[in-house]
């Protein structure tokens, strides 16, 4: 019987900085006394995640939701919206928060990301636009999906929370579709505390997306639009700032973690994991394994509570099915792909400062607990 863990260990841990030096870099904050409201430290992080990102145009917001919805309330979108259930709800509250009806399209089960060849079928007059997530990370079928949305005048706009980082042929995932968020939220490999930002193709968007972080204030006289409250503070940026000087080292550190992982499972054949193709420059940020239950006789439910007897806590990212939810209990939708990956879908532990021995550690005792 191998030894429980002695500390919980989580499905992520947040990258922090060397405390000194955020200590440090917070000092500009009292310094300047500015603490919010497009700060300098907003416009320099700004600055350096637009050439991380390599992105042409980049906007800052507090989270990734709210940028999701701004991003979603730039395009004046109408209608139907096509997207996946397999996602956190944040996707589809975007879209229904503004009024407007997700429509459910089945995933792929090579990468968990909406199947581009079953978009078409649900796609009618009163669709405005397609919405898909790179799920833990994985581009989408880029190419397909923009056909299609050239085909049918539909804008795109990705849920690239999980993306950061990411790049397809040699070309940043946020380069894509009409607008791309990212979440820089405390579990994501890139994190600002909280955090998220839009990067788009059209640089007039820059203009509308100031309004719709700040209340519609256009200047002292006047409120143009009516809007939220969606702008990233100081402190956050600061967290930004540091965190970006660490960030291809937190993916390298992850990549070899998830290789461990890896060279385990492939020798379990009810563990399903999908390798990375060699066209992505990925991130790592996630660690899912599907459990068919046929190959090895217990279910990813059991998997996961004999874990946490490990004092191991998994998450079952994305189960309930957004669409299983009480929330969109209203909405039809036939997505057999997704309801099969959410319920047989678990995230393992991986995160930064992870050890390989903490890997091995988890790989020993699932292989414990399938004997
Ligand atoms: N679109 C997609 C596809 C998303 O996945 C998300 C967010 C969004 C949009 C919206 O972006 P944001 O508005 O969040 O920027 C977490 C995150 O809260 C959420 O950001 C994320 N997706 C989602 C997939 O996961 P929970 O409910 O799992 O969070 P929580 O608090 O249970 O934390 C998860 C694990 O991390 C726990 O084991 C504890 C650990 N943890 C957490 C925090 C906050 C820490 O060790 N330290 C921490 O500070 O939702």
């Amino acid at each position: 019987m191998i030894e429980k863990f002695e500390k919980p260990l989580l499905v992520t841990e947040p990258s922090l900085p060397e405390y000194e030096l955020y200590i440090k870099i917070i000092k500009r904050i009292w310094d300047k006394k500015w603490i919010t409201n497009n700060g300098p430290l907003h416009i320099e992080f700004e600055e350096l995640l637009k050439n991380y990102l390599k992105s042409d145009n980049i906007t800052l917001f507090t989270n990734g939701h709210l940028a999701l919805d701004s991003a979603i309330r730039s395009l004046k979108l109408t209608g139907e919206v096509i997207t996946t259930p397999f996602t956190f709800v944040s996707t589809a509250h975007a879209i229904s928060m503004n009024g407007l009806t997700p429509v459910f399209c089945d995933i792929k089960m090579i990468d968990y990301n909406i199947d581009e060849d079953s978009i078409e079928p649900l796609i009618n007059e009163k669709t405005s636009a397609i919405l898909p997530v790179h799920v833990y990370g994985r581009p989408c079928n880029i190419s397909k999906i923009q056909r299609l949305a050239d085909k049918y005048n539909l804008k795109v706009i990705y849920d690239a929370a999980h993306a950061f980082g990411v790049e397809l042929d040699g070309t940043s995932i946020g380069d894509f579709g009409d607008i791309s968020m990212f979440s820089f939220h405390a579990t994501k490999i890139f994190n600002t505390i909280e955090g998220g930002a839009l990067t788009y193709k059209d640089n007039f968007l820059k203009d509308t997306f100031n309004l719709l972080k700040n209340f519609g204030i256009k200047n002292e006289d006047e409120v143009s639009i009516i809007a939220l409250n969606a702008k990233m503070s100081e402190f956050q940026a600061c967290m930004g700032i540091l965190n970006l000087n660490d960030i291809d080292n937190n993916i390298k550190k992850c990549k070899i973690l998830t290789e461990l992982y890896f060279s385990n499972f492939s020798e379990i054949p009810g563990i399903i994991f999908n390798q990375i193709p060699i066209n992505i420059k990925y991130n790592y940020a996630y660690m899912p394994i599907m459990i068919d239950e046929t190959k090895i006789c217990i279910k990813r439910d059991e998997i996961f509570e004999r874990l946490k007897e490990y004092n191991i806590f998994t998450r079952k990212y994305f189960y309930p099915l957004v669409t299983n939810t009480f929330a969109y209990s209203h909405i039809n939708s036939n997505t057999p792909n997704a309801t099969y990956v959410s319920n047989r879908i678990l995230c393992l532990p991986i995160f930064s400062d992870m050890t390989l021995h903490q890997v091995q550690k988890v790989c020993d005792i699932i292989k414990e607990i399938l004997k």
